[in-house]
Parts: C-alpha cells; structure tokens; sequence
C-alpha cells in the first residue's frame, strides 16, 4: 500500500502544514431537506413517544441519529451497483468483495452479512456456549444481546477512564489487560471462547484502542488459547487515530495500519454501513478455516447462500469498491476532520461533551447538561427531544434507556456514561450544517435549567431504546 501515500493524496491544507480538512470529492447530486415550524416539531415528537427513532425521517431537518447506512456513495460506487451480478450462486461481485476484504483487511475466509448484526449473530452461534462468558471493551447493543442469547454473560474490561467523560487518555478503548488476567483467573480460559475487541469504541464515544494495547491482548490471550474476535465497524477511524498519536505510525498508510491491526486478531464481524460507505451491508471474516466451515454452514440457514449472506449482487459491488474508498488517507482525514469541527466548536461555546473527540459524534454529556435530573428521569432521552423541538436535528440517546435491565435482577443497567449522540453521516452534510447543529446545541444549553425529564411509557422487551415510548413530566 506504500505507493498510495505521495503527500498528493494529502488535503491541500494538510500539504501545506495548515488546519484545513476539506473534502476530496465535491458534489455531483443533491437531496432537498425539509424545515418544519415548531408547532409541527411538538406534534411530530409527541407522536414519536419522545423517540427520535421513531420520527418519520420526513420531519427531521438534520439527520444525526446514526452514521450507520446513511453514507453518501460515489459516482464510483453507483457505477458498480450497475455492474451487479445478481446470481444465485458465485456471483462476480462476491469474488471482488472476497478480494477487497483479504487485501484491506487480510483475512483468509469471510461470508457476507445483510448487515453487521446478521455476522454478529453467526459468529456467537457458532463459538458460545451456554455458561460462557465473553470479555469486551465496553458492550455494544446488538453485539452484547447475540453474545447473551447464545448464552454467554458479557464483561466490561475496558480501562475505567473510558467510562469518565472529561479524562484526555489518547486511547480511551484500550482494554484493561489486569481486567481480562482477572476474567481468565476466575472463569478459567476453556469458559471464555474470545474477547470481543471494538475500534473504535462506540458507546465509549468514538474512542479508539491503540495497536500497543492490541498487540499486548493478543500475547495475553496467545498463552491462555483464547481467540481475539474484532468488531470492525469503525476500524478505519481507529486508524487515524493510531496514525496521529501512537508512536512508530505517523508515515504508515491508513491501510496498512488496518492491515496490521487485524493481523493481531483472528477475526472480525463488520457493519460495513459504517466505515465501508455503504448504505446496506456487512461481513464477517476468519483466519481458522473450521471457524470458517461452522460459518459458512450458518449463514445458509439465516443469511443466504454464502457467496451472497443477504445482499444483492449490486450491494456487494458498492461495498468492495467502498471498502478501496473507505481506506484512503485524505477520506478519514476530512470525516473525523468534520466530526472535529463540530466538537471544537462546542468545546469553545463550554459545552459538555466527551473529550477527547471520537471518530464519528460528537456525544452531549447529558449529566453535566441536566444535573438537576435524576438518572431514571431519562437525561439524555430528554436533550435528545429538546434538540429536535429546537431545530428538528435527530440525535440518538446512548444512557440509560439503551442499557437496558439487568438480566438478573431485571432493574435497569445504569450506566456511568448518559449520553446524547450527534452522530456524523460520511459525506453527507456541509460544515454550514455544522454551525447549525452547534448553534441549537447551545440553545439547547442556554435553556438547560427549565428541562424536566421524560418517564418511559412502553417498554419492549429487546434493545428497548429502538421503540420505547415516553412522556414529559
Ligand atoms: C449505530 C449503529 C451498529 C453497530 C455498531 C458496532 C460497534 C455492531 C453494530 C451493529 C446502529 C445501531 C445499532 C443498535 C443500536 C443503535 C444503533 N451501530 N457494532 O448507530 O451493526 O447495525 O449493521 O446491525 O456501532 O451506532 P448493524
């Protein structure tokens, strides 16, 4: 990959030593927004149940629920959805996905997924058993749920700090290696079948984990025979970041700092609707190739054949070249670039947010927004309405209500971190949008004291957050 780094490929600013993070790509085709009046707000989120996910997405101005499928394509993309194989079986566009991931992300074996949960869900069948316990820096929704429906309780080791919103570690997603000798001390290695590994980390904020904090996991579970599996979602952010601030990568390419984090590993799911641009998708891929039979027997029963797991022979066009686009420098320089923009922005105007900024949100700190509201009172659920009745800019909540109830004692989980994300779309919004988004975000701020909280009305029994319904107090 070291011919893909002449410092043309650079930003012009970044060529110049200058802050610039401009986009390389300019814009070939627009989607109208829609602006609503605040009376259409209050009516719009009433019928919602005070959920932004259950907005109609007509009635939102900016869209900063997720980043998730929500990317803009390129003309080089679109052109490859017409060159879509659609196959039954052995579709072309399979053996170039099949190619793009071993050469990015250097696994041996892989099998597409409709998205990342549908890979998530395949590799916890075929690895977990009943009383099994699975260490991870910080849960993840879906990935947690697969993990405790194949049977396994999941376990925080991820270093304390990552659940302290102010603390600056550089990377907060690192796992707390005493953490996980303390999990194989008291389980034994033969209940921990693998440690689930996210970079970045998102519930922690974006934060990322260092290739030293990989490299020393991976030596630890080397010696007890327990296998590292890595969510990868956003592994392309994690690498800049590894880039920017861990010694020995200033001069590696993007891509081979993917390509070395991985070769740590022994696998990795993927929602490629995040880092690989595309709008549905994901895979899932191992070195092992028994792993890789158990897998490709799996995906039959819940995907699709294995040379399609439940997308088109066009999606799996847009995500290999995707994934080629996703890698380049000056790409993941201008999207975390914006993220930052976003983030200085409010760090300037005092506003609380999680520092240091992660890869693709900017999260609202919606304890030290609200201190005036108890946790149950749904802090961040409530600055998450309060954003929308403002400005109709959709955020999601990542507290309390997406914590979910303990399993055990069905109370609710409640976690240290109450937040409110602003997550960034891939090459979707101006940094006018931006200035939008803060300028309500300190309106929101501005107002803070006058805030009540919300009760949650209807609670589903999975993943709650997705359909819950609340009321103001
Ligand atoms: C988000 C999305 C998805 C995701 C992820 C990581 C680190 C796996 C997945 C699952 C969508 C989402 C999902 C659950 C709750 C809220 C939002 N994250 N690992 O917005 O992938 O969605 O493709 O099944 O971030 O953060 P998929």
């Amino acid at each position: 990959m070291t011919q893909e780094r002449p410092s043309s490929l650079h930003t012009m600013g970044q060529q110049h030593g200058r802050r610039s993070w401009a986009e390389p790509w300019k814009i070939k085709m627009v989607e109208p927004l829609k602006v609503t009046t605040r009376e259409q707000r209050v009516t719009a989120l009433e019928e919602a149940g005070y959920n932004t996910f259950l907005l109609r997405s007509d009635d939102v101005y900016i869209d900063l629920l997720t980043d998730s499928g929500t990317s803009a394509m390129s003309d080089r993309q679109w052109a490859g959805m017409m060159l879509g194989d659609e196959a039954y079986a052995g579709s072309r566009n399979f053996y170039h996905l099949d190619a793009a991931i071993k050469r990015f992300y250097g696994y041996a074996y892989m099998v597409p997924t409709h998205q990342g949960r549908g890979a998530e869900h395949l590799i916890s069948q075929t690895l977990i058993k009943a009383g099994d316990h699975i260490g991870g820096n910080m849960y993840f929704t879906t990935t947690r749920l697969h993990q405790e429906l194949a049977g396994a309780t999941f376990h925080d080791v991820i270093l304390d700090v990552a659940h302290d919103p102010q603390d600056l570690h550089p990377f907060k997603g690192n796992v707390d290696l005493a953490k996980v000798e303390a999990l194989i001390e008291r389980y034994g290695a033969a209940q921990i079948p693998y440690i689930s590994l996210a970079a970045t980390v998102n519930m922690a904020g974006g934060q990322p984990v260092s290739m030293a904090n990989a490299r020393e996991l991976k030596a630890l579970l080397d010696r007890h025979g327990i296998r590292l599996m890595l969510d990868a979602t956003r592994l392309v952010e994690n690498a800049l970041f590894i880039q920017e601030r861990e010694e020995g990568y200033a001069d590696k390419s993007i891509a081979e700092i993917c390509l070395e984090f991985c070769s740590l590993t022994d696998g990795a799911w993927m929602s490629a609707k995040k880092d690989n641009l595309v709008n549905i998708g994901g895979w899932l891929a191992v070195n092992d190739y028994s792993v890789f039979e158990e897998l490709r027997n799996l995906v039959v029963v819940y995907e699709g054949l294995h040379t399609y797991g439940g997308l088109a022979g066009r999606d799996m066009e847009a995500l290999a070249i995707g994934i080629e686009e996703s890698m380049q420098d000056e790409h993941i320089r201008s999207r975390v670039g914006q993220v930052r923009y976003l983030g200085e922005l409010l760090t300037e105007w005092d506003i609380p947010i999680v520092q240091p900024i992660g890869g693709h949100a900017i999260f609202l700190d919606a304890r030290r927004f609200y201190p005036q509201l108890a946790q149950d009172l749904f802090p961040a659920q409530t600055l998450a309405a309060e954003l929308y009745l403002d400005s109709g800019i959709r955020s999601m909540e990542r507290g309390i209500a997406s914590a979910g109830r303990n399993a055990e004692t069905g109370d609710h989980n409640r976690p240290k971190l109450e937040l409110t994300r602003l997550t960034i779309p891939r090459r979707v919004y101006t940094q006018a949008h931006m200035d939008v988004v803060a300028e309500s975000v300190k309106a929101c701020f501005d107002a803070r004291d006058a805030a009540r909280g919300l009760d949650m009305a209807y609670e589903p029994k999975y993943l709650r957050f997705f359909q819950a319904r609340f009321t103001p107090r």
